[in-house]
């Protein structure tokens, strides 16, 4: 946050002495951010009544900052220290969302102050208060048939990848883990696979875990894994009938049910005939048996290659449209 703010001050401004106000609501982060602009440490706080000040040199740029308390009583004398202003910081804490709407007007207020009008320059900075580290592997997985491929893959890449050759990984994740969001869905067009955990060394276990099983997984080879996650026939004795069963098919069997559901699908299919939205991708329980393992495969693959090269492929060329992975990771020290 500091090095980003420094770096944006040294494009906005050239040389010299300019005066920066930071204001936002109380508990937002400004005298935090004001500490670590200045000392380049985090440091314990106190709620602020008044203000700080600090002289903060950027290379040839040397800035006053006033930092506002911001609790309810002292947002009114905000306007005091305007005068002579050349930019200011609004901090706004991106989890306070019942706050929001509050901190939306009293932008409004700074934005329509006259002391401000002309030179005056604003910054915003979005503090996150969040300790979860978050991330997601997401493949876009558009379809020309309801036989429900992409929610198979979907279950059945986190059977088992070549580093956690285990029968379940997911479910040792979910027991054993420390995660704060662990799943996997699948849209009309693409398959996300997403993360999350508080503790650093927890979430890049996730990291790893969850990226060897999209990259590596061990379903493209073991037609076990298709027939448990997608679909296989059961015999429950010899004079009994031949059903149906597996993971996927018997969840879609569940969403068919469902006269809400099967309306809005229809309603989708109508709106947008001829696309991946007049499919399903979940897939239709009528639809799902007549998909086989080599054909499973076949859908899977990318740019022509077998699945698992079309992941490799992908994982080469990670910025290219099929894939994104996010965010920047933090270090591990
Ligand atoms: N996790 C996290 N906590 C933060 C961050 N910034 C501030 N905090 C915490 O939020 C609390 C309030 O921070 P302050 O910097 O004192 O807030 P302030 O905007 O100066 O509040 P007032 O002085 O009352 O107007 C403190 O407990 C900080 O440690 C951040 O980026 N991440
Ligand atoms: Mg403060």
């Amino acid at each position: 946050m500091g090095q980003a703010v420094s770096g944006l001050w040294r494009q906005l401004f050239g040389s010299g002495d300019y005066k920066i106000v930071m204001v936002g609501l109380d508990n937002a982060g400004k005298t935090t951010t004001l500490y670590h602009l200045h000392m380049g440490e985090t440091v314990k706080t106190q709620p602020t009544i008044g203000s700080n000040v600090e002289q903060v040199k950027v290379d040839a740029l040397n800035f006053e900052v006033w930092d506002l308390g911001g609790q309810v009583s002292l947002r009114l004398s905000w306007a005091a220290y305007y005068a002579s202003t050349d930019a200011v910081i609004v901090v706004i804490d991106s989890t306070d969302r019942a706050r929001m709407g509050i901190a939306r007007q009293e932008l409004a207020n700074i934005l329509a102050s006259p002391q401000l009008a002309g030179a005056c320059i604003l910054l915003m900075s979005v503090i996150n208060k969040d300790e979860n580290k978050t991330f997601g592997a997401t493949f876009r997985t558009p379809v020309d048939d309801s036989k429900g491929t992409p929610h198979i893959l979907e279950h059945s890449v986190l059977c088992g990848s070549d580093k956690y050759p285990i029968k379940e990984p997911f479910v040792e994740l979910m027991k054993g883990s420390l995660n704060t969001f662990l799943n996997a869905f699948t849209y009309p067009d693409r398959t996300c696979y997403p993360v999350a955990s508080a503790n650093l060394r927890d979430f890049y276990n996730l990291v790893d875990v969850y990226l060897d099983s999209v990259l590596h997984p061990n379903c493209v080879s073991d037609p076990q894994i298709f027939a448990q996650e997608g679909w296989h026939y059961e015999l429950e004795g010899e004079a009994e009938p031949l059903t149906l069963k597996g993971v996927v098919f018997n969840e879609m069997k569940g969403v068919y049910s469902s006269p809400d559901s099967v309306n809005a699908r229809v309603t989708q299919a109508a709106l947008h005939p001829d696309s991946t939205y007049a499919k399903d991708s979940g897939g239709d329980p009528e639809a799902i048996p007549t998909l086989t393992f080599d054909g499973f495969k076949a859908s899977c693959a990318v740019s022509g290659e077998g699945l698992k090269e079309g992941l490799q492929w992908i994982a080469r060329h990670i910025k290219a449209q099929n894939t994104s992975i996010f965010p920047s990771l933090p270090s591990l020290t």
